[in-house]
């Protein structure tokens, strides 16, 4: 062994022994917030914080040293949250500096918010991105998308075909589009937007509609939204993705020109398409009538379809190696529709469809693309104005039931991470931020800190409070992922990778070893420390819209609330007569339904039912049935 293996070993050794190591949020602590690290060999010491002149504002003694099995070590949990002037501030254990620079602003988690909102802009598909809005990561159009063919998976034979499948945004680190993983990543925006209006009206992300009227993130999810109509057939069933048969190398979006197709067409993207369009239709009715009432009619055509083609489940057809998404539990995404398309209709047969799935708390499990139960269990929560109270209580039990799951894996828990030994697969990242959704659920129903507390805990590990020392968000934070398997990043030449992606995280699984020369990144007993910064993983360090959209809405709504100083106002339970579309036209025996879809329209900022008369004349009713000038 060489002197210099020898120093350096003893030098290691000493640290270990000697130095404390400190894990914090690299990014910033809100003023108002819990404040947390977690640090190494320095139980029973006086970790000491102080300011940019050097002063000593807090002196905290740290706890005892408990287990934090994912990271396979002790930690103590230091509180600083009495820190509460805004600044920047440095922790100490006796002479040494731990962590990094502390910083609390009462904007903490702004910068966060509007990045990881802003990647969604990076990741617009039949577009140049501007200087103006992309700075040095401006790029040349890549996949117009104005001439798709039809694989003949989707049931469509004529080879020569196309339809215009523009717009849209690319998946992940590929350039896919794909319908199942859009719905559940455009939900989450709509409900971050949906329950922070006010903070979010002039939020600005700086894109090219920044000087609309429209605010930012629903101009950003309009991009997307205007994508995932075009995947509509004739017929109300929803293309499965478009895509090209096979991965594309890695090139810049222009350079990657082979043909695109719509790919199968089934009951998984058909039901998740119903829901987001659902829910569109009625948060861009104040915006453009137009819009919102071609979502309402696309949704209903869309749950038409699915729910005369039960068995249409997409296969992967063999020769397409792009993205799958099969494995989607189609009955999810059904509750899910018929959920938001009671919402905005108040039409019994959606009730009844809900009452007839019999949602059951005990199926209640943490949404992912592959399963939105949750999702529907968080629009029935937080309208219990509008919902059935048994449905209501099913689900707010649905989001205790994890939530306080959550909270009881914080006991005894090092780090203050929600975060259990199984949670380390492929996206672990996004498991981190959909447990902090259901947090921030839990805690806009209860108020109470608890939940808030463990999703910015959540948020924390996210920014650096993890064994790593790592911040999984590209561009914040002192120690961010620098090689993200995204494609645009890798070969755009600047050495920085796109910002405001995040990272899709450990995953102790490392199903991608095989593409990284064999380079086994696990680390056995630490499936937190299973990561590998290399753009090789794509099954630990690939981005996709799927991630960042739990992490936009985790820092997102944090922030909002502590802005705004209020979490999004969930009304009262009240009992409820609901409208049956059907008994209403029974009643005006002078009107009949229209022929087809033309039932809701969007009218006066507001959906409606609209039934034409025999004679043609229109009339319109509302939601509860009664008529409408
Ligand atoms: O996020 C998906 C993950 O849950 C699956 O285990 C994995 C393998 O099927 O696929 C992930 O999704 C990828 C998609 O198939 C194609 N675009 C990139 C996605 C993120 O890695």
């Amino acid at each position: 062994m060489s002197l210099k293996n020898i120093l350096l070993i003893t030098a290691s050794a000493a640290t270990a022994l000697f130095a404390a190591t400190a894990y914090q949020n690299q990014v910033g602590f809100l003023t108002n917030g819990i404040k947390q690290m977690a640090v190494l060999d320095a139980a029973g010491k006086d970790i000491v914080f102080k300011d940019a002149q050097g002063e000593t504002v807090l002196t905290v003694t740290a706890p005892e040293a408990q287990k934090w099995s994912p990271a396979g070590e002790n930690a103590s949990l230091v509180d600083f949250s009495e820190l509460k002037t805004p600044g920047t501030y440095q922790a100490y254990v006796g002479d040494s500096a731990v962590g990094h620079p502390i910083v609390v602003s009462d904007s903490a988690f702004e910068g966060v918010t509007k990045g990881s909102l802003k990647f969604f802009y990076f990741q617009r598909s039949s577009t140049a991105l501007e200087e103006e809005y992309a700075g040095e990561y401006a790029r040349e159009m890549g996949h117009p998308d104005t001439a798709v063919k039809y694989h003949s998976s989707t049931g469509i034979e004529d080879a020569s075909a196309t339809f215009n499948g523009s717009k849209g945004w690319y998946d992940a680190g590929d350039y896919g589009k794909y319908i199942v993983n859009s719905g559940i990543s455009t939900y989450t925006l709509l409900q971050l937007y949906q329950q922070n209006k006010e903070y979010f009206k002039n939020l600005n992300l700086n894109i090219p509609e920044s000087k609309n009227d429209v605010p930012d993130i629903l101009d950003e999810i309009r991009w997307n939204l205007d994508w995932m109509i075009t995947m509509q057939d004739t017929d109300g069933g929803v293309f499965h993705k478009l895509t090209t048969k096979q991965f594309a190398g890695m090139v810049m979006p222009a350079k990657a020109t082979a043909q695109r197709f719509a790919i199968g067409k089934g009951v998984e993207a058909t039901w998740n398409f119903a829901a987001v369009m659902a829910l569109a239709s009625d948060i861009y009715a104040p915006f453009d009538s137009v819009f919102a009432d071609t979502c309402a009619k696309a949704a209903v055509k869309a749950r038409w379809w699915a729910y005369t083609h039960p068995t249409a489940i997409y296969t992967q057809p063999k020769d397409v190696g792009t993205g799958s998404y099969t494995d989607a539990v189609a009955w999810t995404g059904k509750l899910w529709t018929n959920a938001e398309l009671f919402r905005i209709t108040g039409d019994k047969v959606f009730a009844d469809s809900i009452h007839t799935l019999k949602i059951n708390r005990k199926k209640a499990s943490l949404q992912t693309w592959s399963n939105d139960l949750m999702l529907e269990a968080f629009t029935i929560a937080t309208n219990p104005d509008i919902f059935d109270e048994a449905d209501v209580d099913t689900a707010e039990a649905m989001i205790f039931t994890l939530a306080d799951s959550y909270i009881a894996s914080l006991e005894g828990n090092g780090y203050g991470v929600a975060m259990t030994d199984n949670d380390f697969f492929w996206g672990s990242n996004s498991v981190a931020a959909n447990k902090g959704m259901v947090l921030i659920h839990a805690y806009i129903l209860t108020k109470e800190q608890k939940y808030l507390d463990a999703a910015i805990g959540l948020a924390d590990y996210l920014l650096g409070r993890n064994p790593l020392d790592k911040s999984y968000l590209t561009g914040f934070g002192v120690n961010q992922v620098m090689n993200p398997h995204h494609r645009p990043s890798q070969a755009d030449g600047i050495e920085a990778p796109v910002p405001g992606m995040l990272s899709g995280g450990p995953n102790a699984s490392a199903n991608d070893i095989g593409a990284c020369k064999n380079h086994d990144y696990r680390v056995a007993g630490a499936p937190a420390k299973s990561f590998y910064d290399n753009s090789c993983s794509f099954a630990s360090n690939e981005v996709a819209i799927n991630w960042n959209a739990p992490f936009a809405y985790l820092v997102g709504s944090i922030q909002a609330i502590m802005t705004t100083g209020k979490a999004y106002d969930v009304k009262s339970k009240v009992s409820k007569t609901y409208t049956d579309l059907d008994a209403i036209r029974a009643n005006k025996v002078n009107y009949k339904r229209a022929k087809s879809g033309n039932r809701l329209v969007v009218r006066n900022g507001g959906i409606q039912v609209e039934m034409t008369n025999t004679d043609g004349t229109v009339r319109y009713f509302n939601l509860r049935g009664k008529s409408l000038k």
